[in-house]
């Protein structure tokens, strides 16, 4: 997060990070007690293969040692069927499904998803271990959290000039004051409508922090959210 504060992750208790073979990749979020929303593209195009992925919740700072029972393994992953790589990343949403719940009744806990379409230049929190600048060397160690806001297709198309992938009706922008912003690391967390609600997941964007806006996954996409719907209700629950 580029012009973020640290927060404490106890205030984020739905947050979680996803480690492939142990080294940190991407945020998430617990949106039922045995599934994890985040971005496709932090599977690798590989949503078979993710018994090496981890999820652990509630860590302040990626090198502090996890408690157990904030630690789960993927089972299975299923990435949205419109996802497309090769098209700017469209429909970048994908559902983990871990091989134990978490226990909710604790710390951890879930985070609702917000289907509706937002207001054009609603607040938005966003939260994750990524970079803190664009060209540093290694990830934010600790979470960093911070508001922006979002921005119409328009507008949003309007200041990155030509991008070099359409920004779709599966996405929407957002930017903060004094250029706020995602940064690489950041992918797959959450942007929040409200205290308990995702809006959106880091996706993609023009390095960060450089005055282009962000490109995030947009659930309320009629595609993605009837998607979404049926999958949820039917691996997250029961
Ligand atoms: C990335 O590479 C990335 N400024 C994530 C977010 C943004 C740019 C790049 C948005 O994961």
């Amino acid at each position: 997060i580029f012009g973020g504060e640290t927060k404490s992750v106890e205030d984020y208790p739905y947050l979680v990070n996803i480690r492939r073979g142990g080294t940190f990749r991407c945020g998430g979020a617990l949106i039922s007690p045995s599934c994890v929303l985040t971005a496709a593209h932090c599977l690798e195009g590989r949503p078979d293969r993710v018994r090496d992925l981890s999820v652990h919740a509630l860590q302040q700072c990626l090198n502090d040692a996890p408690a157990p029972e904030h630690v789960r393994w993927a089972w299975y992953a299923k990435v949205s069927p419109d996802y497309a790589p090769r098209r700017g990343l469209d429909a970048d949403v994908a559902v983990i499904r871990l091989s134990r719940p978490f226990d909710i009744s604790g710390k951890a806990s879930l985070a609702k998803i917000d289907y509706n379409e937002l207001p054009r230049h609603m607040n938005l929190t966003i939260m994750g271990w990524g970079m803190t600048e664009e060209n540093t060397q290694d990830w934010n160690q600790c979470l960093q959290v911070a508001e922006i806001q979002k921005l119409p297709q328009g507008e949003c198309i309007r200041r990155i000039g030509t991008p070099q992938h359409p920004v779709t009706g599966n996405m929407f922008c957002a930017i903060g004051e004094n250029a706020t912003d995602a940064c690489p690391g950041d992918s797959g967390g959450p942007a929040m409508s409200d205290g308990r609600a995702i809006a959106g997941l880091v996706s993609w964007g023009y390095g960060c922090g450089r005055g282009y806006p962000g490109i995030y996954t947009r659930l309320s996409s009629p595609r993605i959210s009837f998607w979404l719907k049926y999958f949820v209700a039917d691996h997250c629950w029961g």
